[in-house]
């Protein structure tokens, strides 16, 4: 196959036929169907994984749960040692898996190596982590009591993700997560299943070589229902999603529905405010890798871009001269910029979306459409388009995973940042001045709704060192650097007495 992605598949480990349910090293036999992972690069069948059933489910869970005895009570530092070997495995592997998910999800290759990067870098992250898992203390109120508080592992953590990030986003809650002394089970999409596959041959091998038992990582394959079982177990105390605002809104309710925790990470809808203060040449390349990278399938892709009014004409044509040079082509293929969408039900809801904004009233800047012809057999290239419209525009409001920009105007910085905050969804946003004042107005309290909110950069392209997610429809969730380890872990707050007597908290007399 092309660009060596057959060899690849070897050295990585993935048959033609592959069982979809792993408890390590061991792979499970199931009654579970076949279904394909179909490149969208070519649509060549690129392999066949075997759906979980609920028997292999069951026995995933309980070697986890058994794996979880000794995980726990291992030294949070040790633990860290392991993720250090599984940086360096992934460090060897980098080109390999770089082009497997570039082949499997059709991102640019150079993206499909920064993905991988983005595990090693958490990986890092995580070694450092595990010597800092800090709580605090306290100064009691009572004479000779101490008070402190520790963070104690959850235990088995259920992870769902997305086919745009098919293994990043795994690895920033595995990585963590394994730190912090929890063990996990992993659903990938079904639309990248490979990815998940090779992924779990690289880390059995470190936790083989170590001795460590099976169970640490549990990998089933599926669709929405194999999902539910995950959602509706509460041997599982957190679960964290990525995904759709409909997938979170159904995961989100059945884990609260058992007071379970999930960790939701759904939707964007972000935006680029330009004003009339901006450095435009970085404006336009912050806003021209937002919006077409990864081919508009990143939840932190640039969908909207307020333009101040005295600029819009210029931003609009440098726009359009810009796009204009956009290759489209074969993603594994260098001197390519714009992959496919993931598969042909993308293509028609993108479609879907630009004839709904024109009907409201949009106006086609960079014309869309589907690509035809020698290259784009599989039919999941599109053109990346512009189309000026109004924020309340139904189609606007929504997130479509696919290359449309939504340009829009505005006066006053108050009114951009309201057009900004004026989507049900608040993940990323930028705004691009070299106005100081205009900047932290847009970042401060008055300012960005959004989780992210970026000066002079585009709405895409987070440092894992940060706490990413976002609010709103959004879900709330934070993942990834910063403090988001807490919500892989319990907090428990201890006092004790090293008196030798028994005074009450709050003056309370009781004495008998
Ligand atoms: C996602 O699209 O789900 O900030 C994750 C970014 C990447 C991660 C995106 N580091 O664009």
């Amino acid at each position: 196959t092309q660009f060596g992605i057959k060899e690849v598949l070897q050295r990585l480990g993935i048959s033609s036929e592959n069982k979809g349910t792993s408890t390590g090293s061991h792979w499970l036999d199931s009654t579970g169907t076949y279904f394909e992972s179909i490149s969208p690069v070519d649509g060549t069948v690129i392999a066949r994984v075997q759906a979980t059933d609920a028997a292999g489910y069951e026995a995933v869970v309980s070697k986890a749960a058994e794996a979880y005895q000794t995980w726990r009570s291992m030294p949070a530092p040790q633990r860290g040692e392991i993720v250090r070997q599984i940086g360096n495995a992934l460090r060897e592997v980098k080109d390999d898996l770089g082009k497997l998910v570039s082949y499997e999800m059709g991102k640019s290759y150079q993206e499909g190596l920064g993905e991988v990067q983005e595990m090693i870098d958490i990986c890092d992250f995580a070694v450092g982590l595990s010597r800092q898992l800090y709580g605090l203390t306290m100064h009691s109120e009572r004479p000779g009591h101490r008070m402190y508080e520790q963070w104690h592992p959850l235990g088995i953590v259920g992870i769902i993700s997305a086919f745009n990030f098919p293994v990043a986003v795994w690895s920033w809650n595995s990585m963590i997560a394994w730190v912090c002394g929890d063990v996990c089970i992993w659903k990938p999409s079904e639309k990248a299943p490979i990815s998940g596959i090779a992924c779990q041959h690289i880390i059995a091998k470190v936790f083989e070589a170590n001795n460590l038992p099976e169970g640490l990582s549990g990998l089933i394959m599926g669709d929405y229902k194999i999902g539910e079982l995950m959602t509706n177990d509460h041997r599982l105390p957190l679960i964290s999603a990525t995904g759709s605002v409909r997938m979170g809104k159904i995961v989100g309710q059945a884990v609260a529905a058992r007071l379970g925790r999930s960790l939701l990470e759904l939707g964007g809808n972000n935006a680029i405010i330009i004003s009339e203060q901006a450095d435009l040449d970085i404006a336009i390349r912050g806003a021209l890798f937002g919006a077409v990278g990864t081919a508009g399938q990143r939840c932190t892709t640039t969908r909207r871009l307020i333009v101040q009014e005295s600029v819009y004409d210029t931003v609009k044509e440098r726009l359009k001269s810009a796009y204009a040079k956009l290759v489209i082509g074969n993603p594994l293929d260098e001197k390519n910029h714009v992959g496919p969408l993931i598969d042909t039900d993308a293509v028609k809801a993108y479609l879907n979306a630009i004839e709904k904004v024109k009907q409201e009233g949009g106006k086609e800047l960079v014309a869309g459409g589907v690509l035809e012809g020698e290259g784009y057999e599989s039919g999941c290239y599109v053109k990346p388009c512009i189309i000026e419209a109004e924020n309340h525009y139904h189609m606007v409001q929504e997130e479509t995973f696919a290359p449309i920009l939504y340009l829009m105007k505005y006066k006053t910085l108050d009114e951009a940042i309201a057009i900004q905050n004026g989507v049900p969804q608040g993940l990323s946003s930028s705004i691009m001045t070299l106005n100081m004042r205009e900047a932290e107005a847009f970042l401060s309290a008055a300012g960005s709704d959004c989780g992210i909110a970026n000066v002079n950069i585009g709405t895409s392209g987070a440092e894992i060192g940060g706490a990413f997610g976002g609010e709103k429809e959004t879900g709330g969730g934070r993942e990834s650097g910063s403090d988001s380890w807490k919500a892989y872990m319990r907090r428990q707050t201890n006092t004790i007495n090293y008196s030798d007597s028994l005074p009450l908290a709050q003056g309370i007399k009781f004495d008998i």
